[in-house]
């Protein structure tokens, strides 16, 4: 009797670890099935850059949570973001695509943040041939480092012409004087931009100034400028500098139009320069009062996860995600480059921005907006 005891003992053992180890095993299958695409955001979250980035990180966050939980993917594949700071320059940023890249492992990169850190930082991936999808960089030649690189944000060139028409033709602005970084590659082609856009409206120009970046203090140009009383001062600055540039013109009794180009466009410099801002003008890739669907549902989105209204470093970092994830599902591959074939082909994406796609140099085609500040908000210029 007791030896059958034991028989029956040992059986049901064995029974209960099979069946542990089958569960064990179909969790694990379950587990192995799902695999993941990791990317990369290498964002200035840390000085000057982070006046754009920390908006960035947020839109990209947002971004990716929505593409997996609604398993946009498809094939049970997921989204793994790695964010590294990237910090304000061309070498921390050139440090971290390398981390991103050997370390990580990513099969797409987003950022980084300044066109100053891409052009050190974006040759490493693409001699890896990591597809890069650049949200903020506004630089001409950023796309021509290579056939990885990408660009969802419109080009300083698109963003300027557009404001200095609208001012020429709907403001009559005649004479301008021009105050710009003659040591980044972005305020520098900023300052080429508003040349061109310029000359081409037949525009005088009565002085032309410089700063560089991390100056405090901009009263002798100021001053200079000023005394040649022009219609307008067009800054080619990032939002840091270009917040005291504001504040210390109209301390000086300006009272007319200063135009700023996509460095303007954080609600940083809204904050720091208060009702100086009041006037300004800017070339922007995105307002918040664009009701098209898609925007509506992301500005509501972005509302209810961080309790702040996104700024256009935020709706172009969650666009250039959305972009990502498109190529990876239209593409069916979470590999590099099957991702950079795919993004290639994106043609009328339906975006916060717009209709999305690329040209065949990579770069964007959506329409570009004037904005001004009226009553503490970037609003849509239509005098
Ligand atoms: C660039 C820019 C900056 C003003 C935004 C991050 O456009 O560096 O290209």
């Amino acid at each position: 009797m007791d030896k059958i005891r034991l028989f029956l003992a040992i059986a049901l053992c064995a029974l209960i670890t099979s069946a542990c180890n089958t569960a064990a095993q179909d969790t694990t299958a379950k587990v192995d099935q799902r695999s993941y695409v990791t990317i990369g955001a290498l964002l200035g979250l840390s000085g000057d850059a982070a006046a754009y980035g920390v908006s960035q990180k947020k839109g990209i966050e947002l971004a990716v949570r929505e593409i997996n939980d609604s398993n946009y993917l498809a094939g049970n594949r997921e989204l793994r973001l790695v964010v590294v700071d990237g910090g304000s320059s061309g070498d921390s940023a050139a440090a971290a695509i390398s981390t991103l890249i050997s370390d990580n492992k990513v099969a797409a990169i987003i950022g980084p943040t300044l066109s100053s850190q891409a052009f050190k930082a974006d040759p490493e991936a693409q001699k890896n041939r990591i597809p890069v999808m650049a949200v903020s960089n506004t630089v001409p030649g950023i796309t021509s480092m290579g056939d990885y690189i990408f660009r969802c944000s419109l080009p300083e060139s698109t963003v300027i012409g557009g404001t200095i028409k609208a001012a020429a033709s709907q403001l009559r602005i005649v004479k301008v004087a021009y105050l710009w970084g003659s040591d980044d590659d972005y305020t520098r082609a900023g300052y080429q931009a508003f040349c061109d856009a310029v000359e081409k409206n037949g525009l005088q120009v009565l002085a032309d100034e410089t700063f560089a970046r991390g100056d405090t203090d901009f009263k002798t140009q100021l001053e200079k400028i000023i005394a040649r009383e022009p219609d307008a001062i067009l800054v080619s600055a990032l939002a840091r500098e270009a917040s005291p540039i504001i504040k210390q013109a109209r301390a000086l009794s300006y009272t007319g139009l200063i135009i700023g180009g996509n460095g303007f466009n954080s609600p940083d410099l809204i904050t720091q320069a208060g009702s100086d801002a009041e006037g300004v003008m800017a070339g922007t890739a995105w307002n918040i009062g664009n009701t098209n669907p898609r925007n509506l549902a992301f500005i509501s989105a972005f509302q209810k996860a961080y309790g702040v209204q996104p700024d256009q470093f935020a709706a172009q970092a969650y666009t250039g995600t959305w972009l990502i994830a498109n190529a990876v599902r239209t593409g069916r591959s979470g590999e590099p480059g099957a991702i950079r074939n795919a993004l290639a082909e994106i043609a009328n994406f339906t975006t916060p921005l717009g209709s999305f796609s690329f040209d065949g140099s990579r770069e964007p085609v959506h329409p570009s907006i004037v904005q001004i500040i009226r009553n503490g908000r970037f609003t849509v210029f239509n005098p």
